[in-house]
């Protein structure tokens, strides 16, 4: 999801400036469309109502425009978003001030809540002052910008030029260590004028937190959950404690499988982190790319599970039906690369066709024909676009859209079906008011689609042919599992790094002088990572990573790798599936199917724990269902870790350089893994 775009979506998206606190200063220009004053007399109750309205009326114009320039990059469209960001964080910040006056005053739980979403809302508050307003909202605009059009040029002349799509390419299937150095090496080039725009952006949304009433920024972030701060703070440490045994072993099983690949020098770094261009994907956060390396059993052993091999076969398919249209022999290369994009577009749209068929088969309806004929499914030849995913409601009236630039590959797929649980929470909860159509909270948002993933079992794939019959067998399971681990466990520590990290910027405890040193402690810390060169403050190596220039707070996807199994385990439980977590699908099952629904149509309309305890019976996020799921390979992963030392030494990091035959065998982990046995 791109909250900001989606406004509401992140509860009141985009950013807020409490301006009309300042009187002297002059406000910006209502929009046309919108009342700056409120009138005299408007209760509680009749002030929400109205910026419900208002709020809804004004929504297309800013989807509209920012739309346009995630598709469509350049100098204009970058203009007009800014503008349009700008207009629409004056009106909030109107609102705001407006709901002041209501403070302590009667009003119906609803509308309470409705002013406290409005007031915490906001990932990118603005400070007062209209200049600076629009400074941030170019920023924000421009550091976007630069991400989506991103390229790393080499070769004689620098005339070689890639981007993130060819550059992941390499990770994904290379196991070349110096190709895939490169390929790490030269996207992170890309952030390096970013860190000038990131600080100064980072003054003026604190500036805007503080006008809110919030220390910082990252305390703003963590108002959103229905309970305070400093308790979400702590949740995520308890839900990490659970989890991080499974990690470790994870990481341990990881690290000699690249030793083995790599040679025991290269396939660590010193202290026995793993080498961050080796894990198959940019940031680390989803190794799944290198089944190839990790996958337990061969397949002769226990069957495949290789989806890509399928896609592959399906977008040849494609390019073959389009070759017969219009390419072949006498073709132009004009025509040729247009019938590849020709044979792309069919393949991607065929793949989001079959994850809309898993929604319709819970009862869901199909995606309108406005989605299908809006959506951006691959990447256009003519222009740069941000291609990382995203899922758009644009009017709050069911004009919803995916923005991804497709390919055939395992990621992309599982990636659309977690696109269309956000599709799918916009038009379930379409109904309610304008303030409440968001999820019950972010981590609610990102775990939908991902629920859905859960429930794509062997048995499910290979029901729509993308894999063949599964065997019944232990070395079956454990692949699967490991399959899906890959995916999920691998993720838990970098979900949660990346706000480690912005929580200090935003607090000060991490300087400008020091964020790429923070940054690559924190990966160290969590994740157990680490670069094979020095990574000096001349790299800004957080702006890489999407989130970052898009300034999406990432504690949500955490939280989601958490609750999805919740969910998961609820909607088995719906479904009335009796056996093993890890074997339920509920593909077909209309009770699963309503289950959901009733929770996606509440929104944000009630506190989340009672949405949960609606799905789960529970009211409290809890990892114990992870650990059900992953039973089976954590027991297997143990006995493959047997006698190793495993954790990591996260001090080492500094030194960033791979581990010398001397240093072995692995040193101990700060915060030591259990040993593998016992
Ligand atoms: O950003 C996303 C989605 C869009 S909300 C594609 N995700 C995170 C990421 O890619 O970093 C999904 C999982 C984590
Ligand atoms: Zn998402």
């Amino acid at each position: 999801m791109k909250p900001v775009r989606a406004l509401l979506a992140l509860g009141v998206a985009a950013a807020v400036f409490g301006l009309a606190g300042c009187k002297k200063e002059p406000a910006p220009a209502p929009s046309a469309n919108a009342p700056a004053a409120a009138p005299a007399g408007e209760t509680a109750d009749q002030f929400i109502a109205r910026v419900n309205d208002e709020y809804k009326k004004m929504y297309p114009e800013m989807t509209a425009a920012q739309w346009l320039s995630s598709t469509y990059i350049n100098d204009d469209s970058q203009l007009l978003s800014a503008k349009a960001n700008e207009r629409y964080l004056g009106q909030l910040n109107n609102w705001i001030e407006q709901s002041k006056k209501f403070e302590g005053q009667p009003m119906s739980p609803a509308t309470a809540r409705a002013i406290q979403l409005l007031k915490i809302g906001t990932a990118m508050p603005a400070p007062k002052d209209p200049a600076k307003l629009a400074e941030l909202t170019q920023i924000a605009t421009r550091m976007e910008g630069m991400y989506g059009s991103g390229s790393f040029c080499s070769g004689p002349g620098d005339t070689d030029c890639r981007q993130l799509g060819e550059l992941e390419d390499v990770l994904r299937n290379s196991r070349d260590y110096n190709a895939q150095l490169d390929a790490w090496k030269g996207w992170h080039t890309i952030s390096k004028p970013m860190r000038k725009d990131y600080t100064r952006f980072v003054e003026l949304v604190n500036e805007g937190s503080r006008n809110l009433g919030y220390a910082d920024t990252g305390e703003l972030w963590r108002s959103g959950y229905d309970m305070s701060p400093a308790e979400l703070s702590a949740e995520t440490d308890r839900l990490w404690g659970q989890v991080k045994p499974l990690y470790e072993q994870l990481h341990c099983y990881t690290r000699s499988r690249l030793e083995t690949k790599y040679g025991n020098d290269k396939g660590q770094v010193a202290g026995g982190l793993l080498p961050a261009h080796l894990l198959g994907n940019m940031w680390q956060q989803d190794w799944g790319n290198l089944w190839d390396v990790l996958a337990p059993y061969s397949e002769q052993q226990a069957g495949s599970l290789d989806i890509n091999a399928a896609l592959a076969r399906q977008y040849q398919q494609a390019l073959d039906a389009q070759q017969a249209k219009g390419g072949g022999e006498g073709a132009s290369a004009a025509q040729q690369a247009q019938v590849e994009v020709d044979a792309s577009l069919a393949n991607a749209k065929r793949m989001t066709e079959r994850a809309q068929d898993f929604y319709v088969s819970l009862g869901m309806p199909k995606l309108p024909d406005s989605y299908w004929a809006k959506t951006q499914f691959v990447k256009p030849r003519d222009r740069d676009v941000v291609c990382h995913a995203s899922a758009w409601d644009m009017n709050m009236s069911g004009d919803v859209r995916t923005k991804m630039c497709i390919k055939p590959n395992e990621e992309d797929f599982t990636t659309i079906y977690h696109e269309l649980g956000h599709v799918y929470y916009y038009l379930a909860y379409n109904k309610q008011p304008p303030l409440f159509q968001t999820g019950a909270h972010d981590g609610f948002h990102e775990a939908i689609g991902d629920t859905i993933v859960l429930a794509m079992t062997p048995k499910y794939l290979s029901s729509i042919g993308m894999v063949a019959n599964p065997q019944q067998s232990q070395e079956a399971l454990i692949n699967a599992q490991m399959r899906m681990a890959l995916a999920k466990v691998s993720f838990l520590p970098f979900g949660l790094m990346i706000d480690r990290w912005r929580w200090g910027v935003f607090d000060g405890s991490i300087k400008p002088d020091q964020y790429n040193k923070a940054w690559w402690e924190l990966k160290a810390k969590y994740q157990g990572v680490a670069p094979v060169e020095a990574r000096g403050e001349e790299f800004f190596d957080a702006g890489a990573k999407y989130h970052v220039p898009g300034n999406t707070p990432y504690t949500r996807y955490f939280l989601s790798h958490v609750l999805q199994f919740q969910f998961y385990k609820a909607l088995c439980d719906a479904a009335g599936y009796k056996g093993p977590l890890y074997e339920c699908s509920f593909y077909g099952n209309k009770a699963a199917g309503a289950k959901f629904e009733a929770m996606l149509s509440k929104g944000a309309s009630q506190p989340w724990q009672q949405t949960m305890k609606e799905l789960t019976g529970g009211e409290k996020m809890d990892a114990s269902a992870v650990l059900e799921y992953f039973a089976p390979l954590q027991t297997w992963l143990k006995q493959q870790n047997e006698g190793k030392s495993c954790g990591w030494q996260a001090s080492a990091a500094g030194a960033a350089a791979p581990v010398s035959p001397a240093a072995k065998p692995a040193a101990k982990s700060e915060a030591p893994a259990k040993p593998a046995k016992g």
